[in-house]
This record gives structure tokens, sequence and C-alpha cells, in this order.
């Protein structure tokens, strides 16, 4: 395969002054009918005419009217054009119904529906699909009445009506805005709309709607909720008002990923958009709203301004990131929010960076896209963002982002566009941050301190680690926000923040009339991983006393890490110094319940695998398993006093409601119960499984239930009660996997495989199944090696059907060198055997040859 270099870009030949698609629908034989009008592009240098295209069945060319025979290459086709003003034709046909790899023009449910990003478009008719051809787009589609009564595009619905001939009808779709092709969308299908409407900033009525299958019609509120609060949100923080007179969501049973931002028509996988109190957990509601804003935000960051190339990706994605992590923030608390994204951001984003699979921000070559849109493109390109907006201060940073929108409105825009936006409004030299995006790698930022008496000083270095790419990696502008705090846990200096751009720096206080004890990287400043003094007593002080709430959770996280790592290398009982902390700051009934429950949580068994090969000891799967059950198992007993009141005392009445106010009790009275139930052998969880009247509380139930060997009459019922849902039923089905015993893992989920609702063509069941098979830590490692050989035998099975979802699911092996001799090679055979199969897509095949390095 070949790969693509971001030194190599050079710009289009031609110019896209306006396209007119139009599509007879059909599901095996759909005909795309493709005009654009076209001139050379001044700026370029190279006239060749290439226009992507892949698995099309060419029916007619035409140059100016005339016919033509292009040259059918691969990839695509050229054409000999004229030096001058032209208008292209082509007639294609394309097959929906046999696309199951869900990229271009494809089926789900009968329901029509498309994905070009970030090359899907290829495979609906031929075009230049790359994000700086940026064009104004007029789509009309014909389809039959009854099966797609339905007919939806990007912009403004212009004209409908009957087709004289059949019992087809058709609808116009004009989008003035120029936008490159892989934020085209069309969907048709028999669908119903939740409908809304919104006044904008500057007095326009925006029409809104949310289009379902009928009977998902109520599992729409929530969702239209949270696209009015982004709408709004983006007008009070940003000035970004919408553009269109419509705005459309539609839900998708198959879709590869999340959800999709095209113009006007965001297509949503309908797990990140339908909402019910019975059929979705608190965790879902709050995925939903983000994942809603972070489409909708995208109209300005993506959309209005997209991407120059690729390689660009972060420029949307990363800000994108920020922007929603900003929303929940505002909407929700603040230091939960914080907390979650750190937790998500240590759990995806570093073993990618630690791994064979680490490359920077902004990557400089890739074989196929699909498999750059990681959690290092995302959300360490979200922290970059943040890095800078806490460099150059808040105001700054407003007034940046109007020179960005003002400047770069319309463009295809790059990362250095992005900074020049910076460095011309603040004045800042931003060369040596400009390193974040260049430089794979998670920074170790070493703190040693000093006291003479009067001066108390932090001496700070970084270093990351070199990678076969960048075997000299230089500083990076790190932005350290400290505190110090006196003994009795007096904030003596409030949050500074502290340029770490060298590889050494001390950083010093003076007039300390006693040694202060510094809180270091306040509200995780920035990505990098901590190594600094004071030890357990440290921690412990934190953890009761830091005046910053990202810090004090993250004193109890290492006290809890540092007791796990004891405990499993050298056999030792919990710390009963996290165990006191624990109840100190769960009885704090000051603090927000949704911290509160925070606290609950211990670091991952995959964290601590990969603490562990950080510090040069293969981890033991099993090991680590048994530390973290004996931590639980401390914990339930240390607590068992406090816990029925504390499970009593965060119940909900009422209606039920997913605000943050809710969701936090509810969070602390599950963590509760999960211990309860260690106590009580399962009996308050039965008893909250029998009277929940939403999901949250009854998924809770069932999983505290399984824990502790209790729930399989429960699993029964469950099933027969949601059989008809394929959502929750997804829960079903992972759940079981995740509450398995190490060595059940396996055997279950291939149980789980012969189930008559597994079908592996859907990207929900298929990651419902396999995912939480490759989560399962000590299952997915456990000795034999029989789940390595059952989810390879999935990849190889999933990966000719649906080559982007079995790529992504081949990170389940990215850690595969943290371990033993034995495992490894088990894994190797397994990675040999993938790679070795004839055919493989080019996603897969990337992705284990990056992986095997
Ligand atoms: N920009 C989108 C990324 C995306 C995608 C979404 C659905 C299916 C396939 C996809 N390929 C790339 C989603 C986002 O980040 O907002
Ligand atoms: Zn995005």
């Amino acid at each position: 395969p070949q790969t693509i270099y971001l030194k190599d870009y050079t710009p289009f030949g031609y110019i896209i002054d306006a396209v007119d698609l139009t599509f007879r629908l059909d599901p095996t034989a759909t005909r795309v009918i493709s005009r654009l009008s076209l001139r050379p592009n001044p700026e370029a240098s190279d006239p060749c005419f290439f226009l992507h295209g892949e698995d099309l069945k060419l029916i007619s060319a035409k140059i100016d009217g005339q016919d033509i025979a292009p040259r059918l290459i691969e990839g695509g086709l050229e054409a000999d054009v004229p030096n001058a003003p032209f208008v292209w034709e082509t007639e294609v046909e394309i097959n929906p119904q046999a696309n199951t790899a869900l990229e271009g023009l494809y089926m789900s449910n009968g329901m029509y529906c498309t994905q070009c990003e970030a090359q899907g478009f290829r495979k609906i008719t031929y075009y230049p699909d790359r994000p700086d051809v940026m064009s104004v787009f007029t789509v009309r589609i014909e389809g039959n009445t009854d099966t797609t009564p339905q007919l939806l595009s990007n912009g403004n619905k212009v004209e409908t009506g009957a087709l004289s001939n059949s019992d087809a009808q058709f609808a116009v779709w004009h989008d003035p805005w120029p936008k490159p092709a892989y934020l085209f969308a069309l969907v048709a299908g028999d669908l119903v709309a939740h409908q809304d409407s919104i006044v904008t900033m500057s007095g326009k009525t925006v029409q809104l709607a949310i289009w379902v299958r009928p009977g998902d019609e109520n599992k729409c509120s929530f969702g239209m909720d949270a696209l009015k609060k982004s709408m709004r949100w983006d007008e009070d923080v940003y000035g970004r008002e919408y553009d269109l007179d419509e705005f459309n969501i539609v839900a998708v049973d198959d879709f590869n990923m999340g959800a999709m931002e095209n113009k006007g028509l965001n297509i949503f996988n309908s797990s990140c958009v339908l909402a019910s109190a019975e059929t979705s957990t608190d965790a879902n509601f709050e995925r939903i709203e983000a994942i809603i804003a972070h489409e909708y935000f995208h109209n300005w960051t993506g959309n209005r301004i997209t991407c120059r190339d690729w390689f660009q990706l972060c420029l949307k994605e990363g800000l994108t990131v920020f922007r929603d992590h900003q929303f929940t923030a505002d909407e929700r608390s603040a230091p939960v929010a914080r907390i979650d994204n750190v937790l998500a951001l240590r759990a995806r984003q570093f073993p990618e960076d630690q791994g064979p699979l680490s490359h920077p921000v902004r990557p400089e070559s890739f074989q196929e896209i699909n498999n750059f849109y990681t959690a290092t493109v995302y959300e360490k390109g979200a922290e970059v963002i943040g890095m800078l907006k806490t460099l150059v201060g808040d105001a700054a940073y407003a007034k940046a982002l109007d020179l960005y929108f003002d400047r770069h409105d319309g463009d295809a825009a790059t990362i250095e566009d992005w900074l020049k936006v910076f460095q011309d409004s603040t004045g800042r030299d931003l060369s040596q941050f400009k390193r974040w995006y260049s430089q794979s790698g998670t920074p170790q930022v070493t703190v040693r301190e000093d006291y003479d008496g009067d001066t108390f000083t932090l001496h700070m270095s970084q270093s990351t680690a070199p990678s076969t790419e960048q075997p000299n990696k230089l500083p990076q502008v790190i932005p350290v926000a400290v505190g110090l705090l006196d003994d009795a846990g007096n904030e003596i200096l409030p949050t500074q923040v502290l340029e770490l751009d060298q590889d050494e720096k001390s950083f010093s206080f003076s007039g300390m009339s006693a040694r202060p004890t510094p809180s270091i990287l306040r509200n995780f400043s920035a990505p990098v991983m901590l190594t600094q003094e004071g030890g357990n007593s440290r921690r412990a002080f934190l953890l009761a006393h830091d005046t910053d709430p990202f810090n004090r959770w993250e004193a109890g996280r290492m006290l809890a890490r540092a007791s796990l790592v004891d405990s499993i290398t050298t056999g030792s009982a919990p710390n009963p110094d996290y165990l006191s902390g624990l109840v100190a700051v769960l009885s704090d009934t000051t603090l927000d319940p949704a911290y509160r429950a925070l606290m609950f949580g211990q670091p991952t068994q995959s964290e601590l695998a990969g603490i562990l090969h950080e510090s040069s000891t293969a981890p033991d799967p099993q090991a680590i398993h048994d530390a973290s059950e004996t931590l639980r198992a401390a914990k339930a007993e240390t607590l068992a006093d406090m816990l029925p009141d504390l499970y009593a005392q965060n119940q909900v009445t009422g209606p039920f409601s997913p605000d943050a106010e809710a969701v936090g009790k509810r969070a602390l009275a599950n963590a509760a119960l999960a211990l309860l139930s260690r106590q009580d052998g399962g009996a308050t969880a039965a008893l909250q499984y029998q009277n929940s009247d939403n999901m949250t509380q009854q998924l809770a139930a069932l999983a505290a239930l399984l824990d502790v060997g209790a729930g399989d009459d429960h699993l029964a019922a469950f099933e027969a009660q949601w059989s008809h849902d394929r959502l929750v039923m997804d829960k079903w089905f992972s759940l079981q996997i995740m509450q398995a015993k190490p060595e059940d893992v396996a055997d279950t989920t291939r149980r789980l495989t012969l189930h008559a609702d597994f079908d592996m063509k859907n990207p929900n069941r298929f990651r419902a199944v396999m995912g939480a098979l490759s989560m399962h830590h000590a299952g997915f490692h456990h000795d034999g090696g029989a789940a390595y050989t059952l989810l390879t035998d999935w990849l190889i099975k999933l990966d000719p059907l649906n080559p982007q979802t079995t790529a992504r699911m081949c990170s389940a092996f990215q850690t595969w060198t943290r371990y033993d001799a034995g495992r490894q090679a088990l894994l190797r055979a397994q990675l040999e055997r993938l790679v070795a199969t004839p055919n493989l897509s080019r996603d897969t095949s990337e992705m284990i040859t990056r992986i095997l390095g």
C-alpha cells in the first residue's frame, strides 16, 4: 500500500464552482449523476485531472456535453480536459445494499444513508475527494414514495414534488456554503421527526429536527434540548451563530463511529442520540449531550473552517473536542468533567502514545487515514489547545479565536494558520509550542524540592522517550500549574502557571517562613506524567487538604495506585492511609456527590499493567486482578458502616432527570451499592433491580448482582424485558463479559457470539461483545491465550465486511509488548496470523504492521 506524506501536499489543479448531483435511489442499483462546473486553479502547478472513484460502475462521462472515454486507473479516473472553464458530467451506478463497509452510500434497516469522512465520497461518484476542494452543492434525490417518504441532504430544502411516471417523488436541497465532499450527506427512508425551532442571536428562526425510525420518537427530547443548549452556548461563548434555515439530525443503527458533522445534516449512531430514562444510563445521557454538542460545534470548527488535508485533522477535531469539553464543564460540574476527561486520556491516549501506535498530534504520514482518528489526534489535540489557552490567558484566547474565524472563514486551513493567528493576536512566539503538534510521546516531568528556611524551590525537568522516527525529543513548553499550601492546608500561594520550557528549570518562591507543600500540575494543566517528592504521606495530606479539586482527587488516585503496585509486587495489604483518607472524603457531605463518586474509583487493571511495564516489570494480569479485588474488598470492609447511609442518603426521588445533581447522587449511591453488595450478598441490589424505573438503576443493580454471583435470574429477566431494544441489548451482551471471572471470559464471549442476536455486521453489537472481551484485562490476557485467538478469529471474519471497524478493534493488541515472553509469543502468533490473511484490508494491514513494529 502507498504511504502518503504531509510534505508532499500540492493543491488540486481545478476549482469547482458548483456541484449538481442527482440520485435515483435503488437498493442495488442507485444511479448518481454528477455535474461539476470547473476551471483551472491559478494556484496549482499540476494540471493533471484525476478524480477519485472506488466501487463505481461508470455509465457515461461527458465534457461540455460531449461523450468522452476517461482512463479508468487504480483508485479513480483520469481525463484530458480543456485549459479553460468546462462542465464535467458522469453517471455511475452503485449498490448501497452490498455496502457493508458503511462508507459511501449504504443501507441500514431499509434506510439509505451516507458516511463520507474521510474518503467515502469517492464510493458515491468520481470526484476530487480531498478536503481542500470546496464547492457549493445542489442535490436532487429521487426515491420511492412508500419506502423513502423522507429525502434529506445538506443545506436547505428548496423543492419537492411527485415524479410523473410512477410512485416516486423527489426533493432538491441546496447548501449555499462551499464545502468539501467529506461533509456531503444524504438520508432517505421511512423516518419520523421530533421537531422544534430556535431563534438565533440575530433573530433568525431555524427549524430543528431529529429524524428516527417510527417507534423511536419518544427518545428524542433529550437530544433536542442538548442541541438547543449547544447552539445557544456557541453564540454566548464563541459568538458563533448557525447559518442555515434548518438543522437536521438522523439516527442510524449501523454506523462505524459515534456521529458525523455533515453540513446541516448530522448523522448519528443511534446509540449517541436516542435517550430515554428506561433505556439509557446517566453515562449515556452525558455522552449524548457531549456528542450532540461536538457535532454541532463542528459547524464552525470543521465546516466553515475545514482542513487543508487530512494531516491537519487535529485542527478541527482537537479544537472541537476542546470546545465540547468546555461546554460540558459549563453545563455540569467543571472538576468532575475535568477528572472524566483525564481518566479518558490516561485510559486511551497514554497507552497509544507509549506503544507502537504512537504518533504526533499532527501525523506526518499514513496509509489509511481512517486509522488516524485516534485518541492522540482528538484527546491530546484538545489538551494542546487547553495548554495554549492556559499560556496566553482567557482573554487572549477569546481574541485569537475571533481572529481565527474572521481570517479563515471559508478556508481549508492548516496548523500553521492556526498558530499564526495566536502569534499575530498575542505577539507570542509559538515556534517551540508547535512541538506539541510534531513530537509524539508523553513527556515525563520530574520535580525535586528545596527549602532553605526562606526560599522554596521547585527544580523541574522534562524528558520524552525517543521513538524510531524521532530519536531526539526536544523540550516542549509545559504549563505547570502550581499552588502552595501550609501545614494546616491553607493556600499560601494561589495557583500560578510555571512554564517549563527547557530540559531543566527551577522556580523559586521566597518569604516562606515554613516549608510549604506544593500542589503540582493542578487541574492537570498538561498531558504529562508527573513524578514528585513526598510519597504517600504527601498524597494523604493533599487528599485531605488540596484546594484544587482535581489534585485532591489525583492524590487519592495516586495513593490507590501506590497501594495496588505494592500489593502486586510485594503482596502487601492495602494502604491504611488510603482507606482512612477515603473515609474522610466520602463522609464530607459538603463535597458534590458526583465528585465523591469519582473518589470511589481506583486505577484500572490495564493502567496498572502500564505502570508496571514503565517500571520494567512484566505485568501479571491475574496478580493485578487479584490485588484490585483485594483493594475493593478492603474498601467494602473499611467503609462498611458508612455504606448504608451513603446509599440511602443519595437516593433520588421524584420523576427521573439526567441533570448533574441527580446523576451525581445516583453515581454515589451506585458506587456504594457495588460495595454494599459484598456485605449483603446482593439483597439491596435485588431490591433496587425490582424497584428501578430507569436504566441507570437497573443496570447498576444487575452489575452488582453479577459481581456477587447472584445475577443469573436477573440476567434472564433483563433479556426477556429488553430483547426488542438493540441498544439495551448491547448492554446485556457487554455486561456479561465485563462481569465474568477472568477464566470464563473467553467462553462467555464465545457463547454470546452464538446468540441469535449477535450480528457482526452491526458495529455496535460487534463492539459490545468484542470490545468487552478486549477490555476485560485479566480475561483477555488469561493464561493460554484463548481470548487472543477468539478476537483474532472474529477480526478475520469482519475485515472483508467492514475494514474500518476491524482496524479500530486491532488497537486491543497495541500493548502486547508489555507482557511476559509467553504471552508475547501467543500474541505475536495471532498478529502474524491476522496480517497473513489473504486480501486483508489496507486498514487492518496498516494497523497490524505498525503494532508488530
Ligand atoms: N468527524 C467525524 C469523524 C469520522 C467518522 C464518523 C462516523 C463514521 C466514520 C467516520 N470517520 C471519521 C466524527 C467527529 O469527530 O465528529
Ligand atoms: Zn469531531
